[in-house]
């Protein structure tokens, strides 16, 4: 059983958009902005509905760079997050009901306060790569990863 997911995140070096979760699945962690792909919606047309969403902004410039696997173990449930990177944007970040977005310069990305496996993969992002993976999560422990593999591919 897969879920298809999306996470854009706004990069304008030296800096990066992320946003606090308030609600839901990650809640108290930064993330990019994203969220489920709809029944009759193209994985970028999600990625574009949630930026604007969760955030208030429109992308229309952006690159899939990378695809990411998620096991909770115990759990058949597969989530495939596809993730994109936009470097620009219209309109200004605003709070939203799920998301409170900040800026961070990419030396000081708060990584104890996001998804464990960001500190895997951010970095390739961040170095402009492309990425494949998946990591095994510990059910009980959303901060446990079990198992792990990032690789770079030249096309995701
Ligand atoms: P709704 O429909 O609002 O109840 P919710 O349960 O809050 O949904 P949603 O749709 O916001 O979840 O999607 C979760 C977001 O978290 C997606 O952008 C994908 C992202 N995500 C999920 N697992 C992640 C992980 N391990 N690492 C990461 N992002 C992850 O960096």
């Amino acid at each position: 059983m897969k879920k298809l997911l999306t996470l854009c995140i706004v990069h304008q070096h030296p800096k990066v958009l992320l946003a606090m979760k308030k609600r839901g699945f990650g809640a108290g962690r930064w993330n990019g902005f994203g969220g489920k792909v709809l029944e009759g919606e193209s994985i970028e047309e999600t990625a574009k509905r949630e930026i604007h969403e969760e955030a208030g902004i429109e992308v229309n410039n952006f690159n899939k760079v990378g695809i990411i696997e998620f096991e909770f173990q115990g759990n058949p449930e597969i989530l495939e997050v596809h993730i994109f990177r936009a470097e620009d944007f219209l309109g200004e970040p605003v709070e939203s009901e799920e998301m409170k977005p900040q800026w961070f310069h990419v030396d000081e990305i708060p990584f104890n306060e996001m998804w464990a496996d960001d500190v895997y993969w951010l970095p390739l992002f961040l170095e402009g790569k492309k990425f494949k993976g998946r990591f095994l999560f510990d059910n009980s422990d959303n901060n446990n990863i079990l198992k792990q593999n990032i690789v770079e591919v030249e096309n995701v």
